[in-house]
């Protein structure tokens, strides 16, 4: 149980799970069955004999470790949750029944999984992947579970092709490699031969699939859904969850490097942040459109590879939600959370998309897999709803109900009816039909015709960018390309991009050995929208962010000015952190296990001149060679703010370029608040992007 400091229970936590903890402090060893003993030692024939079978001890304690894991995750396997709560802006009653969103200030607590897709476990945070983003809502009605990504858009337009997609982005079946990557032939055959791919392929190449943490990115439910009022009438909406963080991504080689610096870099802040009580939030809301504008914007609402664009119909806020605690056990908890796009509450419905009718029945079967063949999933601890159940359902492996219900049966006479089936005497919260019609139409195993435009939102998206982001998808585009030994799959990739921007195709082209196409002009419509951009709004808080003062144990003064700076980063919300030669007090990092990547903005410390001298930097037996003047350069050419304090700026003239000549770093005599001032809108800047280089 987290409490604040003052004794009261933070919002959003109901104390639900509180009855399931397990709190071993001053107790003595048991077997599961609860006998006391000493599990130090296994029983043997003696100091030097065999161990023998009777030690059931040594046996349970065993074979619990050998059935520790359960499957992971076909996809999406490796994640960071946390609680946190939702709060209603309004009363939504006049498009939804949801009870969860009938009242301004209602709080409903949440749990919220995030998971790059691709990787096993045990992967990388930085990896290029779409992000997943699930929510559960623990509402007053049941569980609502808003299964989503941080991209608006998918792959594919029907459920049937996931197998497909995945087989094809996973390692090679053979030898398992690469992990946690698509650049590789089967992943770029695959693309190059669906182009339902493209929309989607390019937000990931942009900075959307290299996220900075799980904080600085939106969540996206991607379907269409249904919000349908109590008097059944229903609207056509999208979810969106809007990083009040503000949105922000690594670079390319960044993100490669980080990979081995802290493979935990996106669980660790996430983790952090909220501990430090600096809680994540993201506003919540809906694109609201009617039943009948399901083609009115030149494609179909039903399919999952559009987006609609937010300046044809804008977001209307509805609420937020805010992480404020971090799971007790990652095993029980972030592992064990169940997500079933099926779960939802009165208010909320599907729609026809046939992505989302495949997704109904696949996450249900594969929770029964994970949880080793019982159907009793949703009675573990983090996926009971905080509503009451009760039905006829019985029995299955690992059944945790003793029912006392003799008569479990619809209808009885016996139990008195129950439990009697909702209605609308009786029961306001209950789901009825959906008032959806069906299309009288034959049967078909085909895709709908109004699904086929792959290009022009894919355009629309390239050129809602940044040129500075256009070149970064460029630039990821040659690097995995360049991954992919056939020359067919390359050819047949730069085809299909051809089609959405002949300038993106004969970039990436050129750098792999394809013949510069000709442009294909039917396929191009020249509109742009909002909001695509990572690069475009600086970020609203600097939360959270790194900042690494580096300074020299060998200097009182330079130690004392770090300290200062990184008081006043802190109170700012920042985390600073003092870097030198080795640890003595008021050092937090040492140049030997620190590195630019893990940080977000760097500042030189005065007195810090030899650190940075070629000579005497490349003999110090305290790090790696000339590692201080690394960081600084690196952090320098990946966008970051560097910032100088005095003799610190001696720095500047040992790196290459020589930093004091150019524009856009921070120098200062001394830390005053002036100079911390700019040096934290230098961090909200985040990217100085006139350093990436420009094909053009
Ligand atoms: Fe998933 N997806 N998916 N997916 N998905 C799973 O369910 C699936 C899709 C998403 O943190 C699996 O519990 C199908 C879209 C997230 O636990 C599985 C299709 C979106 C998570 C599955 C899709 C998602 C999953 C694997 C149709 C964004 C992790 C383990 C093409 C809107 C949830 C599991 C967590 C997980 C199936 C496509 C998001 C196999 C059939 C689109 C965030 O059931």
């Amino acid at each position: 149980m987290k409490l604040d400091p003052s004794g009261t229970r933070l919002p959003g936590d109901d104390g639900f799970l509180d009855q399931f903890r397990m709190d071993d402090s001053n107790t003595t060893t048991t077997t599961d069955f609860g006998t006391q003993v000493n599990d130090s030692h296994s029983l043997t024939a003696g100091p030097n004999g065999p161990t023998l079978l009777e030690d059931f001890v040594f046996r349970t304690k065993m074979t619990r470790f050998d059935h520790e894991r359960v499957p992971e995750r076909i996809v999406h396997a490796r994640g960071a949750a946390a609680h946190g709560y939702f709060e209603s802006y309004k009363d939504c009653s006049d498009i939804t029944a949801a009870s969860f969103l009938g009242k301004a200030g209602k709080q409903t607590p949440i749990f919220l999984r995030f998971s790059p897709v691709a990787g096993s476990r045990g992967s990388a945070d930085t990896v290029r992947d779409v992000r997943g983003f699930a929510v559960r809502f623990y509402t007053d009605e049941g569980n609502f579970d808003m299964v989503g990504n941080n991209i608006p858009v998918f792959f594919i337009q029907d459920a049937i092709q996931l197998p497909d997609l995945i087989h094809a982005v996973k390692p090679q079946p053979d030898s398992e490699i690469p992990q946690a990557q698509t650049a590789h032939d089967n992943a770029y055959d695959f693309f190059a031969q669906n182009p339902s791919t493209l929309h989607t392929h390019l937000w990931a190449m942009g900075g959307h699939g290299i996220v900075r943490s799980y904080r600085h990115m939106d969540g996206f439910g991607v379907h269409t859904f249904r919000l349908v009022n109590a008097e059944g009438k229903s609207k056509l909406v999208k979810f969106h969850f809007k990083t009040q963080q503000g949105r922000a991504s690594l670079i390319w080689p960044e993100a490669q490097v980080l990979q081995g610096q802290n493979p935990d870099f996106h669980r660790e802040d996430l983790w952090n942040s909220i501990e430090s009580g600096a809680f994540p939030e993201w506003e919540v809301g809906v694109q609201i459109m009617e039943e009948d504008d399901i083609r009115k914007f030149g494609f179909d609402l039903l399919d999952s590879t559009k987006i609609v664009p937010e300046d044809l119909v804008p977001v209307t806020p509805i609420g937020k939600i805010v992480l404020n605690r971090n799971p007790t056990n990652y095993f029980a908890e972030t592992e064990q959370v169940m997500y079933c796009v099926g779960n939802v509450v009165r208010g909320i419905d599907f729609t026809e998309d046939p992505l989302l009718q495949g997704r109904l029945f696949s996450y249900l079967d594969t929770q029964i897999n994970r949880n080793l063949g019982s159907v009793n999933f949703h009675q573990i601890p983090i996926n009971r709803p905080h509503a009451p159940v009760h039905n006829n359902n019985r029995d299955g492996g690992m059944e945790q109900f003793i029912h006392t219900n003799q008569h479990p049966y619809t209808f009885n006479g016996l139990n008195g009816g129950f439990p009697r089936p909702a209605d609308a005497k009786n029961d306001k919260g209950y789901i009825v039909a959906s008032a959806r019609r069906v299309v009288d139409a034959h049967y078909v195993r085909e895709i709908s015709p109004t699904f086929l435009d792959y290009w022009t939102q894919s355009r629309l998206f390239y050129n809602s960018l940044l040129p500075v982001e256009q070149q970064m998808i460029i630039n990821a585009l040659r690097f995995e390309l360049s991954k992919v030994s056939s020359q067919d799959v390359r050819s047949r990739f730069i085809t299909s991009l051809n089609k959405v921007h002949n300038g993106l195709a004969v970039k990436v082209a050129m750098a792999i050995n394809v013949t510069p196409p000709d442009p294909d002009p039917k396929f191009y419509r020249d509109k742009s929208t909002i909001n695509m951009s990572w690069l475009r709004e600086p970020l609203k808080t600097i939360a959270g962010l790194r900042v690494a003062i580096l300074a020299s144990m060998n200097s009182k003064a330079s130690l004392e000015q770090a300290n200062a700076l990184k008081q006043e980063l802190t109170s700012r919300g920042a985390v600073g952190l003092v870097v030198a030669e080795g640890f003595v007090e008021g050092v937090n990092s040492i140049y030997t296990s620190t590195d630019a990547v893990l940080f977000d903005g760097i500042i030189v410390a005065p007195e810090t001149e030899k650190l940075f001298d070629p000579i005497s930097s490349t003999t110090s037996p305290l790090f790696p060679p000339q590692r201080p003047l690394k960081i600084l350069q690196d952090a320098y050419f990946y966008g970051k703010p560097v910032a100088a304090i005095g003799s610190g700026q001696k720095a500047f003239t040992a790196t290459t370029p020589a930093l004091d000549s150019q524009p856009e770093v921070f120098v200062a005599k001394s830390p005053s608040t002036d100079f911390v001032n700019q040096f934290e809108s230098g961090l909200k800047q985040f990217k100085f992007t006139n350093r990436f280089p420009m094909d053009d």
